[in-house]
Protein backbone atom coordinates (compact mmCIF):
# COMPACT_ATOMS: atom_id res chain seq x y z
CA UNK A 1 0.00 0.00 0.00
CA UNK A 2 1.37 3.75 -0.68
CA UNK A 3 2.18 5.39 1.97
CA UNK A 4 1.08 9.71 2.11
CA UNK A 5 3.33 12.73 2.75
CA UNK A 6 2.52 15.95 3.19
CA UNK A 7 4.23 19.07 0.86
CA UNK A 8 6.48 21.50 2.21
CA UNK A 9 4.62 24.53 3.21
CA UNK A 10 4.44 27.52 0.16
CA UNK A 11 7.67 30.05 0.67
CA UNK A 12 6.66 33.53 1.06
CA UNK A 13 7.53 34.59 -2.50
CA UNK A 14 4.65 31.87 -3.93
CA UNK A 15 2.20 33.37 -1.63
CA UNK A 16 3.62 36.51 -3.46
CA UNK A 17 3.00 35.51 -6.78
CA UNK A 18 0.07 33.52 -6.66
CA UNK A 19 -1.43 36.45 -4.41
CA UNK A 20 -4.49 36.61 -6.97
CA UNK A 21 -5.30 32.85 -6.26
CA UNK A 22 -7.18 31.38 -2.71
CA UNK A 23 -5.19 29.56 -0.39
CA UNK A 24 -6.42 26.68 -1.77
CA UNK A 25 -5.35 27.27 -5.44
CA UNK A 26 -2.09 28.71 -4.60
CA UNK A 27 -1.16 25.34 -2.82
CA UNK A 28 -2.34 23.33 -5.61
CA UNK A 29 -1.10 25.17 -8.56
CA UNK A 30 2.56 25.65 -6.56
CA UNK A 31 2.79 21.81 -6.26
CA UNK A 32 2.63 20.69 -9.84
CA UNK A 33 5.49 23.21 -10.81
CA UNK A 34 3.47 26.34 -11.40
CA UNK A 35 5.09 28.97 -9.39
CA UNK A 36 4.66 32.39 -10.95
CA UNK A 37 2.10 34.45 -11.33
CA UNK A 38 2.55 34.62 -15.46
CA UNK A 39 2.89 30.39 -15.37
CA UNK A 40 -0.77 30.45 -13.09
CA UNK A 41 -2.86 32.43 -15.60
CA UNK A 42 -1.38 30.91 -18.68
CA UNK A 43 -2.15 27.36 -16.68
CA UNK A 44 -5.26 28.08 -15.37
CA UNK A 45 -6.88 30.40 -18.73
CA UNK A 46 -5.68 27.80 -21.37
CA UNK A 47 -5.81 29.68 -24.91
CA UNK A 48 -6.04 28.25 -28.01
CA UNK A 49 -5.41 31.45 -29.61
CA UNK A 50 -2.03 31.82 -28.04
CA UNK A 51 -1.79 28.46 -26.37
CA UNK A 52 -0.40 26.75 -29.32
CA UNK A 53 2.36 26.98 -31.43
CA UNK A 54 3.76 27.32 -35.13
CA UNK A 55 3.31 24.33 -36.70
CA UNK A 56 6.12 25.10 -39.27
CA UNK A 57 8.43 25.25 -35.97
CA UNK A 58 8.13 21.22 -36.60
CA UNK A 59 10.88 19.96 -38.63
CA UNK A 60 10.39 19.31 -42.08
CA UNK A 61 6.57 20.65 -41.67
CA UNK A 62 7.12 22.99 -44.89
CA UNK A 63 8.27 20.23 -46.89
CA UNK A 64 5.28 18.02 -45.73
CA UNK A 65 2.80 20.81 -46.44
CA UNK A 66 4.66 21.64 -49.98
CA UNK A 67 4.47 17.51 -50.73
CA UNK A 68 0.62 17.14 -49.17
CA UNK A 69 -1.02 20.53 -51.14
CA UNK A 70 1.05 19.31 -54.78
CA UNK A 71 -0.52 15.63 -54.47
CA UNK A 72 -4.17 17.70 -53.53
CA UNK A 73 -2.88 19.53 -57.02
CA UNK A 74 -2.24 16.73 -58.88
CA UNK A 75 -4.73 14.64 -58.06
CA UNK A 76 -2.91 12.00 -56.71
CA UNK A 77 -3.67 9.04 -54.34
CA UNK A 78 -3.01 9.78 -50.44
CA UNK A 79 -2.72 7.20 -48.41
CA UNK A 80 -3.54 8.03 -44.09
CA UNK A 81 -1.68 4.50 -42.39
CA UNK A 82 -2.58 4.84 -38.56
CA UNK A 83 -1.87 3.46 -35.64
CA UNK A 84 -4.70 1.19 -34.26
CA UNK A 85 -5.13 2.71 -30.79
CA UNK A 86 -7.27 5.41 -29.39
CA UNK A 87 -4.34 7.71 -30.21
CA UNK A 88 -3.97 6.41 -33.71
CA UNK A 89 -7.57 6.32 -34.69
CA UNK A 90 -8.48 9.90 -33.30
CA UNK A 91 -5.14 10.68 -35.50
CA UNK A 92 -6.62 9.05 -38.93
CA UNK A 93 -9.75 11.22 -38.07
CA UNK A 94 -8.44 14.55 -38.14
CA UNK A 95 -6.21 14.00 -41.52
CA UNK A 96 -9.79 11.89 -43.14
CA UNK A 97 -11.88 14.98 -42.03
CA UNK A 98 -9.68 17.29 -43.29
CA UNK A 99 -9.63 16.19 -46.82
CA UNK A 100 -13.19 15.74 -46.73
CA UNK A 101 -13.28 19.57 -45.53
CA UNK A 102 -11.48 20.21 -48.66
CA UNK A 103 -14.13 17.97 -50.62
CA UNK A 104 -10.70 15.71 -52.04
CA UNK A 105 -11.51 12.63 -52.61
CA UNK A 106 -8.50 10.43 -53.73
CA UNK A 107 -7.80 9.30 -50.02
CA UNK A 108 -7.61 6.46 -47.94
CA UNK A 109 -7.11 4.94 -44.80
CA UNK A 110 -5.48 2.20 -43.65
CA UNK A 111 -5.26 0.86 -40.16
CA UNK A 112 -3.11 -2.25 -39.74
CA UNK A 113 -4.93 -5.92 -37.84
CA UNK A 114 -3.29 -5.46 -33.97
CA UNK A 115 -2.11 -8.93 -34.40
CA UNK A 116 -2.23 -10.74 -37.79
CA UNK A 117 -0.10 -7.14 -38.62
CA UNK A 118 1.00 -5.53 -35.46
CA UNK A 119 2.24 -2.47 -34.21
CA UNK A 120 3.78 -0.11 -37.42
CA UNK A 121 4.50 -0.19 -41.11
CA UNK A 122 4.15 -3.57 -42.94
CA UNK A 123 5.45 -4.52 -46.47
CA UNK A 124 2.32 -6.59 -47.18
CA UNK A 125 0.51 -3.71 -46.38
CA UNK A 126 2.53 -1.33 -48.66
CA UNK A 127 2.26 -4.04 -51.48
CA UNK A 128 -1.55 -3.96 -51.37
CA UNK A 129 -1.68 -0.37 -52.38
CA UNK A 130 1.30 0.66 -53.88
CA UNK A 131 0.02 0.28 -57.57
CA UNK A 132 -2.81 3.07 -56.87
CA UNK A 133 -1.25 5.07 -53.97
CA UNK A 134 1.35 8.01 -54.77
CA UNK A 135 1.96 9.69 -50.64
CA UNK A 136 1.71 7.82 -48.00
CA UNK A 137 0.62 10.01 -44.57
CA UNK A 138 1.42 7.73 -41.27
CA UNK A 139 0.16 8.67 -38.31
CA UNK A 140 1.27 7.48 -34.61
CA UNK A 141 3.64 5.42 -36.14
CA UNK A 142 6.52 5.28 -38.64
CA UNK A 143 9.63 6.70 -36.76
CA UNK A 144 11.23 3.39 -36.54
CA UNK A 145 9.64 1.61 -39.64
CA UNK A 146 13.17 2.20 -41.50
CA UNK A 147 12.85 -0.93 -43.81
CA UNK A 148 8.92 -0.42 -44.78
CA UNK A 149 9.88 3.03 -45.44
CA UNK A 150 12.56 2.57 -48.16
CA UNK A 151 10.63 -0.26 -49.43
CA UNK A 152 7.33 1.98 -50.00
CA UNK A 153 9.77 4.40 -51.23
CA UNK A 154 11.01 2.03 -53.71
CA UNK A 155 7.24 1.09 -54.87
CA UNK A 156 7.18 4.79 -55.91
CA UNK A 157 5.02 5.83 -53.15
CA UNK A 158 6.17 9.52 -51.47
CA UNK A 159 6.31 8.89 -47.10
CA UNK A 160 5.13 11.61 -44.74
CA UNK A 161 5.77 9.75 -41.57
CA UNK A 162 3.91 11.72 -38.69
CA UNK A 163 4.99 10.29 -35.44
CA UNK A 164 5.35 10.94 -31.69
CA UNK A 165 7.49 7.86 -30.41
CA UNK A 166 11.33 8.00 -29.94
CA UNK A 167 12.95 7.59 -33.21
CA UNK A 168 16.12 5.46 -33.09
CA UNK A 169 20.24 6.98 -33.67
CA UNK A 170 18.88 7.49 -37.30
CA UNK A 171 15.30 8.79 -39.07
CA UNK A 172 13.96 6.50 -41.57
CA UNK A 173 14.53 7.92 -45.04
CA UNK A 174 11.16 8.86 -46.17
CA UNK A 175 10.40 12.22 -47.93
CA UNK A 176 9.31 14.40 -44.50
CA UNK A 177 9.77 13.33 -40.82
CA UNK A 178 7.56 15.18 -38.50
CA UNK A 179 8.13 14.11 -35.03
CA UNK A 180 9.25 16.66 -32.17
CA UNK A 181 11.27 14.07 -30.52
CA UNK A 182 13.43 14.66 -33.32
CA UNK A 183 17.41 15.88 -31.97
CA UNK A 184 17.66 18.46 -34.68
CA UNK A 185 13.71 19.91 -34.16
CA UNK A 186 13.19 23.04 -32.78
CA UNK A 187 9.36 22.46 -31.85
CA UNK A 188 9.36 24.06 -28.40
CA UNK A 189 6.97 21.27 -27.03
CA UNK A 190 7.82 17.10 -27.50
CA UNK A 191 5.31 15.50 -25.89
CA UNK A 192 2.43 15.94 -28.07
CA UNK A 193 0.67 12.21 -29.05
CA UNK A 194 0.35 11.46 -32.73
CA UNK A 195 -3.02 12.90 -33.12
CA UNK A 196 -1.30 16.38 -31.56
CA UNK A 197 1.39 16.18 -34.59
CA UNK A 198 -1.34 15.13 -37.04
CA UNK A 199 -3.17 18.31 -35.75
CA UNK A 200 -0.48 20.63 -35.96
CA UNK A 201 -0.07 18.89 -39.86
CA UNK A 202 -3.76 20.40 -40.56
CA UNK A 203 -2.74 23.86 -38.80
CA UNK A 204 -0.04 24.27 -41.51
CA UNK A 205 -2.15 22.92 -44.33
CA UNK A 206 -4.92 25.06 -43.25
CA UNK A 207 -2.29 28.31 -43.30
CA UNK A 208 -0.31 27.74 -46.94
CA UNK A 209 -3.66 25.92 -48.72
CA UNK A 210 -5.89 28.70 -49.58
CA UNK A 211 -8.79 26.66 -48.96
CA UNK A 212 -12.32 28.03 -48.31
CA UNK A 213 -12.88 26.84 -45.05
CA UNK A 214 -13.54 28.91 -42.28
CA UNK A 215 -10.94 30.61 -40.33
CA UNK A 216 -10.54 28.15 -37.01
CA UNK A 217 -13.11 25.42 -38.39
CA UNK A 218 -10.22 23.23 -37.43
CA UNK A 219 -11.23 23.63 -34.03
CA UNK A 220 -14.33 21.03 -34.24
CA UNK A 221 -11.37 18.19 -34.74
CA UNK A 222 -10.30 18.98 -31.02
CA UNK A 223 -12.53 16.44 -30.13
CA UNK A 224 -10.42 13.60 -31.38
CA UNK A 225 -6.84 15.53 -30.47
CA UNK A 226 -8.48 15.54 -26.71
CA UNK A 227 -9.41 11.81 -26.92
CA UNK A 228 -6.02 11.23 -28.37
CA UNK A 229 -4.03 13.71 -25.95
CA UNK A 230 -6.48 11.49 -22.52
CA UNK A 231 -6.12 8.09 -23.70
CA UNK A 232 -2.25 8.40 -24.97
CA UNK A 233 -1.29 9.15 -21.24
CA UNK A 234 0.95 12.23 -22.55
CA UNK A 235 1.54 14.88 -19.51
CA UNK A 236 -1.16 17.37 -19.51
CA UNK A 237 1.00 20.36 -19.51
CA UNK A 238 2.07 23.14 -22.02
CA UNK A 239 0.24 22.52 -25.50
CA UNK A 240 -1.51 18.80 -24.09
CA UNK A 241 -3.48 21.51 -21.62
CA UNK A 242 -4.86 23.10 -24.47
CA UNK A 243 -5.51 20.31 -26.59
CA UNK A 244 -6.80 18.81 -23.44
CA UNK A 245 -9.05 21.54 -22.34
CA UNK A 246 -10.66 22.39 -25.62
CA UNK A 247 -10.65 18.67 -26.71
CA UNK A 248 -13.29 18.28 -23.86
CA UNK A 249 -15.45 21.44 -24.56
CA UNK A 250 -15.69 20.29 -28.36
CA UNK A 251 -16.41 16.61 -27.22
CA UNK A 252 -19.38 18.20 -24.92
CA UNK A 253 -20.78 19.77 -28.23
CA UNK A 254 -19.60 17.25 -30.80
CA UNK A 255 -22.05 16.70 -32.85
CA UNK A 256 -20.16 13.23 -34.63
CA UNK A 257 -23.29 10.54 -34.65
CA UNK A 258 -20.97 8.21 -33.51
CA UNK A 259 -20.10 10.02 -30.40
CA UNK A 260 -23.31 11.43 -29.78
CA UNK A 261 -25.34 7.55 -30.06
CA UNK A 262 -22.24 6.07 -28.19
CA UNK A 263 -22.38 8.68 -24.96
CA UNK A 264 -26.27 8.52 -25.11
CA UNK A 265 -26.10 4.24 -24.86
CA UNK A 266 -24.20 4.61 -22.17
CA UNK A 267 -26.56 7.00 -20.39
CA UNK A 268 -23.93 9.62 -20.47
CA UNK A 269 -24.58 13.45 -20.10
CA UNK A 270 -22.40 14.80 -23.17
CA UNK A 271 -22.43 18.25 -22.08
CA UNK A 272 -21.18 17.05 -18.63
CA UNK A 273 -18.45 15.01 -20.45
CA UNK A 274 -15.06 14.39 -18.15
CA UNK A 275 -11.73 13.43 -18.45
CA UNK A 276 -12.82 10.63 -16.79
CA UNK A 277 -15.45 9.52 -18.99
CA UNK A 278 -13.17 9.96 -22.02
CA UNK A 279 -10.56 7.33 -20.16
CA UNK A 280 -13.47 5.32 -18.46
CA UNK A 281 -15.78 5.27 -20.79
CA UNK A 282 -14.85 6.25 -25.14
CA UNK A 283 -10.94 4.82 -24.47
CA UNK A 284 -11.89 1.25 -24.03
CA UNK A 285 -14.70 1.22 -26.71
CA UNK A 286 -12.31 2.68 -29.62
CA UNK A 287 -9.94 -0.18 -28.02
CA UNK A 288 -12.23 -2.90 -28.17
CA UNK A 289 -11.82 -2.34 -32.21
CA UNK A 290 -8.74 -3.87 -31.98
CA UNK A 291 -8.48 -6.32 -29.55
CA UNK A 292 -11.74 -7.62 -30.19
CA UNK A 293 -12.68 -7.06 -33.73
CA UNK A 294 -11.68 -4.59 -36.91
CA UNK A 295 -9.71 -1.62 -36.01
CA UNK A 296 -11.33 0.44 -38.97
CA UNK A 297 -14.74 0.10 -36.81
CA UNK A 298 -13.52 2.66 -34.27
CA UNK A 299 -12.48 4.65 -37.33
CA UNK A 300 -16.08 4.87 -38.57
CA UNK A 301 -17.34 5.46 -35.58
CA UNK A 302 -15.55 8.70 -35.11
CA UNK A 303 -15.92 9.61 -38.62
CA UNK A 304 -19.36 8.62 -40.14
CA UNK A 305 -21.68 10.94 -40.85
CA UNK A 306 -24.36 8.25 -41.57
CA UNK A 307 -27.03 8.14 -38.96
CA UNK A 308 -27.44 4.28 -38.76
CA UNK A 309 -24.01 3.37 -39.48
CA UNK A 310 -23.32 5.84 -36.24
CA UNK A 311 -25.95 3.67 -34.57
CA UNK A 312 -24.99 0.21 -35.64
CA UNK A 313 -21.32 0.71 -34.79
CA UNK A 314 -21.84 2.63 -31.40
CA UNK A 315 -23.64 -0.42 -30.42
CA UNK A 316 -20.90 -3.04 -31.74
CA UNK A 317 -18.40 -1.61 -29.86
CA UNK A 318 -19.87 -1.37 -27.10
CA UNK A 319 -20.90 -5.67 -27.37
CA UNK A 320 -17.52 -6.28 -28.17
CA UNK A 321 -16.03 -4.18 -25.29
CA UNK A 322 -18.48 -6.03 -23.43
CA UNK A 323 -17.31 -9.52 -24.20
CA UNK A 324 -14.04 -8.11 -23.83
CA UNK A 325 -14.59 -7.77 -20.32
CA UNK A 326 -15.85 -10.77 -19.64
CA UNK A 327 -12.72 -13.00 -21.47
CA UNK A 328 -10.33 -10.93 -19.25
CA UNK A 329 -12.15 -11.25 -16.50
CA UNK A 330 -12.34 -15.09 -17.19
CA UNK A 331 -8.52 -15.42 -18.11
CA UNK A 332 -7.85 -13.60 -14.89
CA UNK A 333 -9.82 -16.50 -12.92
CA UNK A 334 -8.23 -19.44 -15.38
CA UNK A 335 -4.46 -17.72 -14.57
CA UNK A 336 -5.56 -17.37 -10.67
CA UNK A 337 -6.56 -20.94 -10.30
CA UNK A 338 -3.53 -22.48 -11.65
CA UNK A 339 -1.66 -19.95 -9.43
CA UNK A 340 -3.73 -20.85 -6.42
CA UNK A 341 -2.68 -24.96 -7.55
CA UNK A 342 0.92 -23.95 -7.70
CA UNK A 343 1.34 -21.63 -5.03
CA UNK A 344 4.55 -22.80 -3.76
CA UNK A 345 6.57 -22.10 -7.50
CA UNK A 346 5.04 -19.02 -8.27
CA UNK A 347 5.71 -18.01 -4.78
CA UNK A 348 9.51 -18.70 -5.50
CA UNK A 349 9.90 -16.57 -8.84
CA UNK A 350 10.27 -12.78 -8.65
CA UNK A 351 8.27 -12.46 -11.89
CA UNK A 352 5.13 -14.38 -13.43
CA UNK A 353 5.00 -15.95 -16.26
CA UNK A 354 2.34 -17.99 -17.82
CA UNK A 355 0.59 -18.50 -21.04
CA UNK A 356 -1.60 -21.17 -23.19
CA UNK A 357 -1.85 -21.46 -27.00
CA UNK A 358 -5.36 -20.86 -26.60
CA UNK A 359 -4.92 -17.57 -25.31
CA UNK A 360 -5.70 -14.53 -27.07
CA UNK A 361 -2.32 -11.82 -27.29
CA UNK A 362 -4.66 -9.02 -27.71
CA UNK A 363 -6.30 -9.62 -23.96
CA UNK A 364 -3.22 -10.13 -22.21
CA UNK A 365 -2.12 -6.67 -21.54
CA UNK A 366 -5.31 -6.40 -19.40
CA UNK A 367 -5.33 -9.56 -17.71
CA UNK A 368 -1.54 -9.00 -16.96
CA UNK A 369 -2.35 -5.64 -15.30
CA UNK A 370 -4.71 -7.09 -13.25
CA UNK A 371 -2.46 -9.75 -11.98
CA UNK A 372 0.22 -7.07 -11.16
CA UNK A 373 -2.30 -5.56 -9.23
CA UNK A 374 -3.07 -8.54 -7.04
CA UNK A 375 0.36 -10.08 -6.63
CA UNK A 376 2.33 -7.38 -6.72
CA UNK A 377 4.68 -8.91 -9.59
CA UNK A 378 6.23 -8.27 -13.00
CA UNK A 379 3.65 -10.42 -15.21
CA UNK A 380 4.15 -11.82 -18.62
CA UNK A 381 1.18 -13.49 -20.50
CA UNK A 382 1.87 -15.40 -23.60
CA UNK A 383 -0.83 -16.92 -26.04
CA UNK A 384 -1.42 -17.50 -29.88
CA UNK A 385 -3.86 -16.06 -32.65
CA UNK A 386 -3.03 -17.02 -36.20
CA UNK A 387 0.73 -18.01 -37.55
CA UNK A 388 3.08 -19.92 -35.86
CA UNK A 389 4.84 -16.94 -33.22
CA UNK A 390 3.58 -17.09 -29.86
CA UNK A 391 2.82 -13.38 -28.61
CA UNK A 392 2.72 -12.14 -25.62
CA UNK A 393 2.36 -9.24 -23.18
CA UNK A 394 3.70 -7.64 -20.36
CA UNK A 395 3.28 -5.82 -17.25
CA UNK A 396 5.96 -4.10 -14.39
CA UNK A 397 5.07 -3.77 -10.75
CA UNK A 398 6.98 -0.50 -11.17
CA UNK A 399 10.20 -1.74 -9.80
CA UNK A 400 11.61 -2.98 -12.78
CA UNK A 401 12.21 -2.05 -16.41
CA UNK A 402 9.58 -4.92 -18.20
CA UNK A 403 12.04 -3.61 -21.78
CA UNK A 404 15.10 -3.97 -20.03
CA UNK A 405 14.30 -7.48 -18.50
CA UNK A 406 13.15 -8.83 -21.96
CA UNK A 407 16.45 -7.20 -23.52
CA UNK A 408 18.85 -9.02 -20.94
CA UNK A 409 17.55 -12.53 -22.59
CA UNK A 410 19.68 -12.30 -25.17
CA UNK A 411 22.53 -12.18 -22.73
CA UNK A 412 21.93 -15.57 -21.00
CA UNK A 413 23.82 -18.10 -22.95
CA UNK A 414 23.36 -20.57 -26.28
CA UNK A 415 20.69 -22.84 -24.13
CA UNK A 416 18.10 -20.32 -24.11
CA UNK A 417 16.49 -19.23 -26.93
CA UNK A 418 16.26 -15.68 -27.60
CA UNK A 419 12.87 -13.88 -28.18
CA UNK A 420 12.18 -13.32 -31.85
CA UNK A 421 11.16 -9.82 -31.02
CA UNK A 422 9.95 -7.26 -28.16
CA UNK A 423 9.44 -3.69 -27.07
CA UNK A 424 7.97 -1.47 -25.19
CA UNK A 425 8.47 0.80 -21.81
CA UNK A 426 9.50 0.66 -18.94
CA UNK A 427 5.71 -0.22 -17.23
CA UNK A 428 4.06 -2.15 -20.09
CA UNK A 429 5.24 -4.28 -23.30
CA UNK A 430 5.07 -6.75 -25.75
CA UNK A 431 7.31 -9.67 -26.86
CA UNK A 432 7.17 -12.27 -29.72
CA UNK A 433 8.83 -15.91 -29.78
CA UNK A 434 8.79 -18.98 -31.55
CA UNK A 435 6.74 -21.84 -30.45
CA UNK A 436 10.20 -23.87 -29.00
CA UNK A 437 11.55 -21.26 -27.10
CA UNK A 438 8.25 -21.33 -25.17
CA UNK A 439 9.83 -24.34 -22.54
CA UNK A 440 12.51 -21.74 -21.42
CA UNK A 441 10.75 -18.75 -21.00
CA UNK A 442 10.26 -18.47 -17.72
CA UNK A 443 13.67 -19.85 -16.41
CA UNK A 444 15.24 -16.73 -19.32
CA UNK A 445 12.87 -14.49 -17.74
CA UNK A 446 13.45 -15.17 -14.32
CA UNK A 447 17.08 -15.11 -14.93
CA UNK A 448 17.16 -11.52 -16.88
CA UNK A 449 15.18 -10.41 -14.15
CA UNK A 450 18.17 -10.98 -11.83
CA UNK A 451 20.56 -9.27 -14.03
CA UNK A 452 18.69 -5.78 -14.39
CA UNK A 453 18.94 -3.10 -12.04
CA UNK A 454 15.69 -2.50 -9.63
CA UNK A 455 14.36 0.68 -8.67
CA UNK A 456 13.13 1.27 -5.24
CA UNK A 457 9.00 1.66 -5.58
CA UNK A 458 9.10 1.74 -1.37
CA UNK A 459 10.44 5.20 -2.04
CA UNK A 460 7.20 5.77 -4.11
CA UNK A 461 4.17 7.84 -1.95
CA UNK A 462 1.56 9.97 -2.80
CA UNK A 463 1.00 13.57 -1.56
CA UNK A 464 -1.58 15.19 0.02
CA UNK A 465 -2.56 18.38 -1.69
CA UNK A 466 -4.50 19.79 1.54
CA UNK A 467 -6.34 18.51 4.82
CA UNK A 468 -10.09 19.28 4.32
CA UNK A 469 -12.82 18.88 6.97
CA UNK A 470 -16.13 17.65 5.63
CA UNK A 471 -17.37 21.01 5.76
CA UNK A 472 -15.54 21.64 2.89
CA UNK A 473 -17.04 19.60 0.91
CA UNK A 474 -18.97 22.12 -0.93
CA UNK A 475 -19.57 23.41 -4.58
CA UNK A 476 -17.57 26.40 -3.67
CA UNK A 477 -14.00 23.89 -3.21
CA UNK A 478 -14.93 22.10 -6.43
CA UNK A 479 -15.02 25.09 -8.08
CA UNK A 480 -11.96 26.06 -7.23
CA UNK A 481 -10.52 22.48 -8.39
CA UNK A 482 -12.15 22.54 -11.59
CA UNK A 483 -10.27 25.32 -12.58
CA UNK A 484 -7.21 23.00 -12.02
CA UNK A 485 -8.72 20.15 -14.68
CA UNK A 486 -8.41 18.33 -17.01
CA UNK A 487 -6.30 16.27 -14.72
CA UNK A 488 -3.94 13.15 -15.59
CA UNK A 489 -0.04 12.47 -16.15
CA UNK A 490 1.73 15.26 -14.91
CA UNK A 491 -1.27 17.05 -13.32
CA UNK A 492 -2.90 14.94 -10.70
CA UNK A 493 -6.08 14.98 -9.11
CA UNK A 494 -5.99 16.79 -6.09
CA UNK A 495 -5.91 14.11 -2.95
CA UNK A 496 -7.30 15.58 0.33
CA UNK A 497 -7.03 13.92 3.65
CA UNK A 498 -9.83 14.21 5.93
CA UNK A 499 -9.12 13.40 9.16
CA UNK A 500 -11.38 11.58 12.24
CA UNK A 501 -14.22 11.28 10.52
CA UNK A 502 -16.78 8.92 11.46
CA UNK A 503 -19.51 7.93 9.30
CA UNK A 504 -23.31 6.94 9.66
CA UNK A 505 -23.40 4.00 7.60
CA UNK A 506 -20.99 1.96 5.72
CA UNK A 507 -22.75 0.15 2.89
CA UNK A 508 -22.23 -1.75 -0.54
CA UNK A 509 -24.37 -1.12 -3.98
CA UNK A 510 -24.57 -1.77 -7.65
CA UNK A 511 -25.91 -5.08 -8.88
CA UNK A 512 -23.51 -7.72 -6.77
CA UNK A 513 -23.34 -5.24 -4.79
CA UNK A 514 -19.53 -4.12 -5.96
CA UNK A 515 -19.23 -0.84 -4.87
CA UNK A 516 -17.94 0.91 -1.51
CA UNK A 517 -20.52 3.58 0.09
CA UNK A 518 -19.41 5.48 3.33
CA UNK A 519 -21.98 8.08 4.57
CA UNK A 520 -21.15 10.83 7.07
CA UNK A 521 -22.75 14.06 8.21
CA UNK A 522 -20.65 17.24 8.49
CA UNK A 523 -20.45 19.82 11.10
CA UNK A 524 -23.55 21.05 10.30
CA UNK A 525 -25.62 17.86 9.72
CA UNK A 526 -25.02 17.97 5.94
CA UNK A 527 -25.09 14.66 4.10
CA UNK A 528 -21.44 14.08 2.37
CA UNK A 529 -21.10 10.59 0.69
CA UNK A 530 -17.90 8.59 -0.39
CA UNK A 531 -17.67 6.21 -2.77
CA UNK A 532 -14.92 3.45 -3.96
CA UNK A 533 -15.72 1.61 -7.18
CA UNK A 534 -15.24 -1.96 -6.87
CA UNK A 535 -13.63 -1.67 -3.41
CA UNK A 536 -15.07 -3.25 -0.20
CA UNK A 537 -14.46 -2.63 3.76
CA UNK A 538 -11.52 -5.45 3.97
CA UNK A 539 -9.51 -3.59 1.20
CA UNK A 540 -8.35 -1.35 3.55
CA UNK A 541 -5.48 -1.18 6.39
CA UNK A 542 -8.09 0.33 8.18
CA UNK A 543 -11.61 -1.71 7.90
CA UNK A 544 -14.50 1.25 7.72
CA UNK A 545 -17.67 0.21 9.76
CA UNK A 546 -20.17 2.90 11.33
CA UNK A 547 -19.33 4.88 14.05
CA UNK A 548 -15.51 3.47 13.75
CA UNK A 549 -13.39 7.16 13.74
CA UNK A 550 -10.40 6.67 10.71
CA UNK A 551 -8.63 9.04 8.53
CA UNK A 552 -10.19 9.23 4.84
CA UNK A 553 -7.47 10.12 1.76
CA UNK A 554 -10.22 11.09 -1.53
CA UNK A 555 -10.70 13.22 -4.27
CA UNK A 556 -13.60 15.50 -4.78
CA UNK A 557 -15.88 14.83 -7.69
CA UNK A 558 -18.98 15.85 -9.10
CA UNK A 559 -21.05 12.67 -10.68
CA UNK A 560 -23.89 12.78 -13.07
CA UNK A 561 -25.74 9.91 -12.14
CA UNK A 562 -28.82 9.87 -13.95
CA UNK A 563 -28.60 13.60 -15.24
CA UNK A 564 -28.06 14.87 -11.31
CA UNK A 565 -25.41 16.42 -10.31
CA UNK A 566 -24.12 15.17 -7.27
CA UNK A 567 -20.78 16.53 -5.00
CA UNK A 568 -18.95 13.09 -3.53
CA UNK A 569 -15.88 11.85 -2.18
CA UNK A 570 -14.24 9.38 -4.35
CA UNK A 571 -12.46 7.02 -1.79
CA UNK A 572 -8.55 6.75 -2.68
CA UNK A 573 -7.75 4.89 1.26
CA UNK A 574 -8.87 4.83 4.68
CA UNK A 575 -5.83 5.05 7.13
MN1 LIG B 1 0.53 7.38 -29.69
Amino acid sequence: MAGYSFYDALPANAHTELSAYPELLRSLLYHRGITTGLDAHQFLNPSYETGLYDPFLIKDMDKAVARILEAIKNNERILIYSDYDADGIPAAVVMADFFKAINYENSEVYIPHRHKEGYGLHEEAIESFKDRVKLMITLDCGIVDHHEVAHAKSAGIDVIVTDHHLPSETLPDAYAVLNSKRADCEYPYKMLCGAGVAFKLVQALLQKGNFTIKEGAEKWLLDMVGIATLSDMVPLRDENRVFAHYGLKVLQKSRRPGLVKLLKMLGMSQPNLSEDDVAFMITPRINAASRMGIPTDAFKLLATVDEVEADQLAKHLDEINQERKGLVGSLVREIKKVMTERADHFAALPVIVLGNPDWRPAILGLAASSLVEEYGKPVFLWGREDGVLIKGSCRSDGTVSVVDVMAATATLGKEIPPLESFGGHMMSGGFALMPDAIHHLEDALVAAHAKVAKTDLGAQTSFIDSVLTLDDVSWQTQKLISQMAPFGIDNPKPLFLFKNVKPESVRMFGKRPEHLELSFNDFSGKPVKAIGFFMKPEDFAVVPAEGKTFDLVATLEKSFFRFKSELRLRIVDII
